[in-house]
């Protein structure tokens, strides 16, 4: 059955339009956006539709296409944890809507979520996104109409995850999902919210970039996302910065020595470890920054130096990355990836390597292999390219 027979026969009217936002890979700028730093994600082709349709009072009635369960609440009923579950990301989307400021009713809801799930891919943000994007039609909020409408919707986005869902999330998935181009990445400074294109056209240079979901676990309202960001947050207070941001990379040896003082006695980790998350973040800003440029002199060789130093800083400074992510990645640079590196909040999900096309099959073959060898599930690789934001 297609979206709008399911549609009709479950609410009993027909809808009023259909709206799609992307999940994301992050290409570089891991555990960097909750810190004011910078980050470089594309939009994936792999969406998430919402078919909607405006209802007369205050009430949400939304249905999943692909288990067909339908959860209802009134508006004034949603608030953190209510209600649980998947459906957190849609009515915490008209929560943080109206908590903006703008006046809109109930609809029926039909989510079609193509992006795949718990795979560090940004599902969840492609439903708050489809969501806004379709509350935003609906009333004639017109967010989607310009780029500071686009910011304000990834802001109400976000609300909704942190306030409504209750993931401590840093905003980077729901900018990318309303404001990334197609061939191009989006450098996004989480400081002041501004962002640039950077061209990601690798076709034309002859590359392919693999994403590898592993298939292992990967939840972001488990607490290890929201202790390493506790870690940061702890790092600046004890350094008297708004945030990490604000370390100059120039003197880091010397703010970390300062930092094992600072910190002595106090907290729920070693010192020695705080130090380890900082290092991650003041350097993976940098990655970023030269990432962009290595991208716009189509240095691919250079690019993909910086995702396997961005790997090996997620691995062993700040510890979120696992086995299944660190086989894939070691096997893809075996066979002839230029780069690899886990994206996204990691303890799972997926990896992304930059490959040359001619390596792209063995690279595939090889990391199926290594997984069966390792007795692992298999893992799903498909080859990605920069698509559209939301629409
Ligand atoms: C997840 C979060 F949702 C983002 O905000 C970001 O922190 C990312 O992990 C890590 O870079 O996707």
């Amino acid at each position: 059955m297609d979206r709008e027979a399911a549609f009709e026969e479950h609410f009993g009217t027909r809808p009023e339009g259909a709206w799609a936002a992307p999940g994301r890979v992050n290409l570089i700028g891991e555990h960097t956006d909750y810190n004011g730093g910078l980050a470089l994600p594309i939009a994936l082709p792999q969406r998430t539709y919402a078919m909607a349709a405006r209802r007369a009072d205050d009430r949400l009635r939304v249905m999943s296409m692909q288990t067909r369960e339908v959860v209802e609440i009134d508006a004034a009923e949603i608030a953190p944890g209510r209600p649980a579950g998947w459906a957190s990301y849609v009515a915490g989307v008209l929560w943080a809507v109206r908590a903006a400021g703008h006046r809109v009713g109930g609809l029926d809801l039909l989510i079609d979520g193509r992006v795949p799930l718990g795979a560090g891919l940004s599902s969840s943000a492609a439903i708050e996104c489809a969501t806004g994007a379709a509350l935003s039609g609906l009333y004639g909020l017109g967010l989607l109409d310009t780029e500071a409408g686009r910011r304000q919707l990834a802001t109400i986005c976000r609300r909704a995850e942190n306030e409504i869902a209750l993931a401590p999330t840093g905003g980077m998935d729901q900018s990318a999902s309303l404001l990334a181009q197609s061939e191009h990445a989006l450098l996004l400074d989480c400081r002041d919210g501004s962002t640039r294109q950077v061209p990601f056209e690798i076709e034309r240079d002859g590359l392919v970039l693999l994403v590898i979901d592993t298939r292992a676990h990967h939840a972001l309202v488990d607490g290890q996302y929201g202790a390493r960001r506790a870690s940061c947050e702890r790092a600046a207070a004890a350094l008297g910065l708004p945030s990490l941001r604000e370390v100059d990379p120039a003197r880091l040896d010397a703010v970390l020595a300062d930092l094992v003082g600072l910190l002595a006695g106090d907290g729920p980790e070693p010192p020695e470890v705080v130090v380890r998350r900082v290092r991650h973040v003041v350097t993976e800003i940098e990655r970023v920054q030269e990432c962009a440029a290595a991208m716009t002199a189509r240095d691919w060789e250079g690019v993909g130096r910086l995702f396997a130093a961005s790997h090996a800083s997620l691995r062993d400074d700040f510890e979120v990355s696992c086995l299944e992510l660190d086989l894939a990645c070691s096997v893809a640079q075996d066979q002839g990836a230029l780069g690899a590196r886990m994206t996204g909040g990691g303890f799972g999900g997926s990896a992304i390597a930059l490959v040359p096309e001619a390596v792209a099959g063995p690279v595939q073959a090889a990391v199926t292999e290594a997984f069966a060898a390792a007795g692992l599930t298999a893992p799903s690789i498909f080859a990605a390219h920069a698509a559209p934001g939301a629409g």
